[in-house]
């Protein structure tokens, strides 16, 4: 039967309402119902050999509109809908969104799952299912408040399995339930996604936003992801958590082999599991625990565990890098303390150097070392980032196991981040080149060919229009704040971190405010969109935030200054949002300092969909600036060995740079000027410009010079619409390299070598 007619059957009977008649609601539930019999049967993607993508993190967005692309139904859906007075679009907003991941490192995860089941290889991914996420933020007072994100309800994809395993604390066992998400491959067939969970979780001990008992694992073990850990509670639960995601997952792989018949000698032959950045790595001394209890020796199980287990970093901030006190282990997981003692005498017997021990000597267990010395496998996301680690950050470990260390630079999904959130792109690349650049992303180099052709470029900028009315649209719907689309959209979106460098940004936005008052007017009127959540604890984080709404409040009062220049920080910024705000970009903002981005991800979704990046020489962008020219994207800043010489000689001070700036200076100061202090919290005001002027860890004040020239340069340039949209087509037609499905053969070729 063809999908119209099950759609229109599924609505009758669940609703006896035809499609006309029924709601939005009621066609959600029978679109839902259909795809999920859908999916269902499909094949499971099967080989000799398998991989599990091990992750605290799974950002994976709403789910309908990526499922009906990759079942190949996405336009008959839609044009049954429409032919029956509704649209899909609204009828995808019905979805929640799932909270399972918090930014780059969750997406990346995402995506990966896509790509894996795209290629056609065998792939799942482990993680824990949060009933209420990371958190839902909202801004009170112009601060970030938290609430619960809950997402899980009667029509979320969530598939309950009779699948169920102990795991054993000191105090006491819990008994896991799995529930799993189908993960289908563009036009293929799918893998699964094992999320696992207890029955005793209670969303009800929540209270004050997100505060809860934290020592009460039966109640909150699943709650949320990344629960505050800045008390010792809270670094306990995180234990928890992670140990409860690991012996889940390495129960479920070894209950497999063993159905299977496969003997578990021959484990590392048939699975690699990939550990992403530090959260699962324990997996590795509760896999060798397994292994014993199954009669190995230990020397055998480490063995055949280090042939099993690949590690991924994403971050070179030592503070990112997990280490846990031994005492939290043996109160928690004393299980695996012998085992972490042992693995630890062998990696002092390989290097005796307490720089790469995984017991230091203050008895805390630094969680990379112990993925490095027994992994097969440790890789950077992007080149600068893997070369740093093996330079620098790691140096000591490249000199041990060189042959191990691999770069993979990142990348993202096209089905998501160019068909689903930009039709209309998609659509004219589809008219220009075909459709091969949907199997084979390099393809759209094709479009190289009309970079000077006027009515090409024309109908580019169209989009982008089109697009940016679009946005403001649901900004205004959700924000009740009316943007321009003629003016430039400026985007950064992403985490907020002092290293990402917003702050930087507040002081363009400031520079900006200070010209126009003083009666220069951009070259071209500017709307600077932020959307960021800041980790509850991370105070000057928070300040951050606040700073940039009370800047947006002084501008949107101030009637000289708005109509040439806007400030929105949207709330609750998420993957749906992302939908909506990178195909609209224009700019986008890439302005971490130099060395401290591994990566970064959201650079690739922003160039696929034609923003042009300004960036600094970082993550990623280095090897974007490499593929579309010095012409095609704007670089200011530091470079990274800079960076790191200023570290390593401790010689950098912000007083230095305002010594000899006093413009830049006025910009600082603004931020505890009398409007500012007017409708904003001195504290935090304060807080944020002491830390600026006596501190800034990560150099704002030595690239904003730099980094308002460039944009004032950007804005010049944008008003030159024709060599604009020629910036745009290069930056489309070079994004091929950044699919995650080039990312995903590389993993495989030279980590997993499944199939
Ligand atoms: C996270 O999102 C990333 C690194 C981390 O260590 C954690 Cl805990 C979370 C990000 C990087 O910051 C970003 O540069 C990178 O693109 C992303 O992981 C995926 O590799």
């Amino acid at each position: 039967m063809d999908v119209k007619t099950l759609i229109e059957e599924r609505v009758q009977t669940l609703f006896n309402l035809s499609l006309k008649d029924c709601s939005d609601e009621q066609a959600y539930v029978a679109l839902l119902s259909v795809v999920k019999e859908l999916l269902e049967d499909k094949k499971i993607i099967e080989g000799d050999r398998k991989v599990y993508y091990f992750s605290a993190e799974f950002l994976i967005g709403k789910l309908m509109s990526n499922n009906l692309i990759n079942l190949g139904i996405r336009k008959e859906v839609k044009d049954l809908f429409e032919a029956n007075g509704k649209s899909l679009a609204e009828i995808e907003e019905i979805e929640a969104e799932p909270s399972l991941g918090n930014g780059g490192l969750g997406r990346l995860a995402a995506c990966f799952l896509d790509s894996i089941a795209t290629l056609d290889l065998p792939g799942d991914g482990v993680g824990l299912n949060y009933h209420l996420g990371l958190f839902k933020q909202v801004f009170d007072h112009n601060k970030q408040c938290e609430t619960p994100n809950p997402w899980i309800d009667d029509h979320s994809w969530l598939i309950p399995t009779n699948k169920h395993y102990t795991v054993d604390f000191k105090d006491f066992s819990l008994k896991s339930e799995l529930y799993d998400l189908d993960v289908l491959g563009y036009k293929g067939n799918k893998n699964k996604l094992h999320l696992f969970d207890i029955a005793s979780v209670d969303e009800h001990i929540v209270h004050d936003g997100i505060q809860f008992d934290k020592s009460n694992i039966l109640k909150n073990l699943t709650l949320f992801l990344y629960p505050d850990d800045s008390d010792e509670d809270g670094r306990k639960l995180r234990i928890y958590q992670q140990y409860f995601m690991v012996s889940n997952g390495a129960q479920m792989i070894l209950e497999d082999i063993k159905k299977r018949g496969i003997s578990l000698t021959e484990l590392d032959k048939h699975v690699c599991i990939q550990i992403n950045d530090t959260h699962p790595s324990m997996v590795i001394p509760e896999l060798i625990r397994l292994l014993m209890q199954e009669g190995l020796t230990m020397k055998q199980a480490i063995e055949i565990t280090s042939k099993t287990c690949a590690y991924t970093n994403h971050t070179i901030l030592a503070e990112a890098l997990e280490k846990w006190p031994m005492y939290y282990l043996e109160e928690i997981v004393p299980q695996l303390v012998p085992i972490i003692e042992a693995l630890d005498a062998v990696a002092s017997e390989r290097c005796a150097d307490e720089k790469v021990a995984i017991i230091d000597s203050n008895k805390t267990v630094h969680m990379a070392h112990m993925d490095i010395h027994f992994g097969f496998s440790i890789n950077g996301v992007a080149a600068i980032h893997t070369d740093i680690l093996k330079d620098t950050e790691l140096h000591d470990f490249y000199k041990l196991y060189p042959t191990h260390f691999n770069n993979k630079t990142n990348g993202v999904t096209f089905r998501r981040w160019l068909l689903s959130c930009n039709e209309e792109l998609t659509a004219f690349i589809d008219k220009l080149i075909g459709e091969g650049y949907k199997e084979d992303a390099n393809k759209l180099e094709e479009l190289q060919k009309f970079v000077d052709d006027d009515a090409v470029l024309e109908e580019l900028l169209a989009i982008k229009q089109t697009k940016k009315e679009q946005l403001a649209h649901v900004i205004e719907a959700r924000e009740g704040v009316k943007l321009d689309p003629s003016s430039i959209f400026d985007v950064q979106v992403k985490r907020l971190h002092e290293y990402k460098r917003q702050q930087m940004n507040v002081l363009y936005i400031i520079y900006q405010y200070l010209q126009i008052k003083a009666g220069n007017k951009p070259a071209h009127p500017i709307t600077c969109i932020f959307g960021a959540k800041a980790a509850p604890a991370y105070i000057l984080a928070k300040d951050i935030i606040h700073t940039i709404l009370c800047l947006q409040q002084i501008i949107d009062n101030d009637p000289e200054v708005s109509p040439y220049l806007k400030v929105v920080m949207v709330e609750n910024y998420n993957v749906t949002y992302a939908e909506s705000i990178i195909p609209a970009a224009d700019f986008s903002e890439q302005i971490s300092l130099a060395s401290k981005e591994a990566s970064g991800t959201s650079n690739m979704k922003f160039m696929l969909n034609g923003a042009v990046t300004l960036g600094t020489d970082d993550g990623a962008n280095v090897e974007i600036h490499e593929f579309v020219g010095d012409d095609n994207i704007y670089i200011f800043g530091a470079k990274a060995d800079t960076v790191i010489a200023h570290y390593q000689n401790g010689d950098y001070h912000p007083q230095d740079v305002l010594a000899n700036d006093p413009e830049l200076r006025k910009l600082v100061d603004f931020i505890v000027s009398d409007e500012m202090k007017a409708i904003g919290d001195q504290e935090c005001l304060y807080r944020l410009y002491n830390d600026m002027t006596n501190k800034d860890w990560f150099m704002a004040l030595l690239d904003a010079r730099d980094y308002i020239q460039t944009k004032e340069q950007a804005i010049a340039d944008f008003n030159d619409r024709k060599e604009w949209a020629k910036k745009m087509l290069i930056n489309i037609s070079k994004a091929g390299f950044f699919s995650s499905d080039r990312t995903i053969a590389q993993y495989n070729e030279d980590i997993w070598k499944l199939k």
